[in-house]
């Protein structure tokens, strides 16, 4: 067992639709920490890189003006093992086909406006923190709540 620390984007339909706070609420209320959050512009060369696994197909071009349409909220979290918690808590990229229950699956329709981005891998998250945030926009904190949140053997 590991913290770790994983990417979170709010993506522009969210922001659109007013979820921010609905979205950022479903991390706390997990027992998440709140490391590093910021809005932020994104442009073509920042999603190049987020989705160069996309690059090839058909729909990168609107994925990527989407993407751009407005400001997201960049939010890094940490928890024990959290890389896997926050995609669970994400549901499936299709939304409308999203557990019932996960943020996609109670709070959107779509394939692409699926109002979140999450790390998909513990390799992934250490480059996409990296990718949005600056070493001094990532915050080091105690969180008194942890010893609720967590076994004291799991803190170790
Ligand atoms: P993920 O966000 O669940 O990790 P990825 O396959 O990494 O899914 O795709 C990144 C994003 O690209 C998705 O969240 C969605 O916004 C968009 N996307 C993925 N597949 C499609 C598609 O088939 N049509 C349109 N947009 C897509
Ligand atoms: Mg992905």
């Amino acid at each position: 067992m590991a913290m770790e620390r994983t990417l979170v984007l709010v993506k522009p339909d969210a922001i659109q639709r007013g979820l921010i706070g609905e979205i950022v609420g479903r991390f706390e209320r997990k027992g998440l920490k709140l490391v590093g959050m910021k809005m932020m512009s994104l442009d073509g060369a920042i999603l190049r890189e987020h989705y160069a696994h996309l690059a090839d197909k058909p729909f990168f071009g609107s994925l990527s003006a989407f993407m751009q349409s407005n400001p997201v909220i960049a939010m890094c979290w940490e928890g024990l093992e959290c890389v896997d918690a926050v995609r669970l808590l994400c549901g499936i990229t299709k939304a409308r086909a999203a557990e019932s229950g996960s943020i996609r699956g109670d709070l959107a329709m779509s394939v692409s406006c699926n109002v979140v981005h999450a790390s998909d891998s513990v390799e992934n998250a250490q480059a996409e923190v990296k990718r949005f945030f600056k070493a001094d926009e990532i915050y080091d904190y105690q969180k008194s709540e942890y010893v609720h949140v967590y076994a004291e053997d799991e803190l170790i």
